[in-house]
């Protein structure tokens, strides 16, 4: 990978899921509600009730869960969550194959723009393998992922920062050189944890939480009008490569 001439930004490591795009309310939620229903469990995920559920990493966790709050045991719970992701794992790569889920707007443009400065993109996400690669090969054909890991590749998912380390670990990179693009605060904190400058893009189920040590929060990656305008005003512009390489350096000048 060449050196840009003109940052010192060299990658940028994206999350998937509410990220890149909204996958979680009509494309995660309805799977969990088909396998509950193919597995004929009295259960079924409410926009609100999943948004609370949300709040648990990873989507096997997610179900042992709520199958612990209704009245499984431990043992029983694992086994019975294990069984249901795999199927609803499947059940989501038919939302994925079937086009129904569509990268969130601006942020293709942004990678393609990266490419073209020679700055690397990556992916550190909770998903699954089995959705992750089919969904970065549908929604963003023809742009390369330098290093892609998901939580079947990590012992801890987030907000543990090990998503985060692997990422640059896979790039031969430090978090000096990088920064994270997130929309939750299990997310944001993972990013922080591996020491990186982290720009949330709030998404559907995260708009108007907090998010403690964001470099800077955005509703999206499009330019935003001045009545809504975020600070710092360089994002105005929506994200950009010179607003990434700006929110990175700002963040290194900042004494340790
Ligand atoms: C969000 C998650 C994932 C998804 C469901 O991941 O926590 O668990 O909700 O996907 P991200 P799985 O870090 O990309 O925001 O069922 O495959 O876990
Ligand atoms: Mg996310």
């Amino acid at each position: 990978m060449t050196r840009s001439s003109t940052t010192q930004l060299r990658a940028v490591i994206f999350d998937v899921d509410g990220t890149l795009a909204e996958t979680e309310r009509d494309g995660h939620r309805r799977a969990f509600n088909d396998a509950f229903r193919e597995f004929a469990l009295p259960y079924q995920w409410s926009v609100s009730e999943y948004g609370r559920l949300l709040r648990v990493t990873g989507g096997r966790r997610r179900l042992a869960l709520y199958l612990g709050e209704h009245g499984y045991p431990d043992a029983e719970a694992q086994h019975l969550a294990r069984d249901l992701h795999e199927l609803k794992t499947q059940l989501f790569l038919r939302w994925v194959r079937g086009a129904m889920i569509q990268a969130r707007p601006g942020v293709r443009g942004l990678m393609k723009d990266l490419q073209n400065e020679n700055i690397a993109i990556a992916v550190a996400t909770t998903g699954s393998r089995a959705w992750v690669n089919p969904l970065l090969d549908r929604l963003f054909g023809g742009v390369t992922f330098d290093c892609i890991v998901t939580g079947d590749d990590v012992t801890e998912l987030k907000p543990a920062p090990e998503v985060y380390l692997k990422a640059l670990s896979g790039l031969g990179l430090s978090a000096r050189d990088a920064v994270a693009v997130e929309d939750s605060p299990p997310g944001l904190a993972a990013a922080v944890g591996a020491g990186l400058p982290c720009l949330v893009v709030t998404s559907a189920y995260t708009r108007g939480q907090h998010f403690p040590g964001a470099a800077a929060v955005v509703p999206g990656y499009l330019p935003i009008d001045h009545l809504h305008a975020p600070s710092p005003a360089y994002l105005r512009q929506g994200v950009t490569v010179p607003a990434l390489v700006r929110l990175q350096a700002a963040r290194a000048t900042r004494p340790a």
